[in-house]
């Protein structure tokens, strides 16, 4: 007995502090935007990346784990800031919900190999 009504406080409790959705999806990157997801499978923090090119924030270097690329453009991936080092590209209107099987290539556009690009990028372009 005590259960359910454990159960139902807690509904009441969640009725008045709704939280944010649990499952994330490309689906939530706006068509026309760029996202990195701080987790797999487009889950945790996003960030919203902007046409160009940037360095990313300083609580989002080295965090992403996932992307999705709902623009026309080339997203690009650095591991180094100002668009340094080696990189992988997410093509246009691609998704890729876990960065740890990549085709990456060196800063003189050299093939690198197949390897990891999780929790490394520190700045993009997209363009
Ligand atoms: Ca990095």
């Amino acid at each position: 007995m005590s259960a359910v009504v454990s159960a139902a406080a807690l509904a009441v409790i969640g009725a008045l502090f709704p939280t944010t959705p649990a499952n994330a999806a490309p689906s939530d990157c706006a068509a026309g935007t760029a996202c990195l997801f701080k987790d797999y499978e487009f889950q945790g923090e996003v960030l919203r990346l902007r046409p160009g090119c940037y360095n990313l924030p300083s609580q989002y270097n080295d965090t992403a784990s996932s992307v999705v690329n709902n623009t026309g453009e080339m997203l690009t991936l650095y591991q180094n800031y100002n668009g340094r080092g080696k990189y992988v590209n997410i093509w246009p209107n691609t998704s890729d919900n876990r960065l740890d099987y990549e085709i990456i290539y060196n800063e003189d556009n050299t093939f690198f190999g197949w390897n990891t690009f999780n929790d490394r990028a520190s700045s993009y372009c997209l363009r």
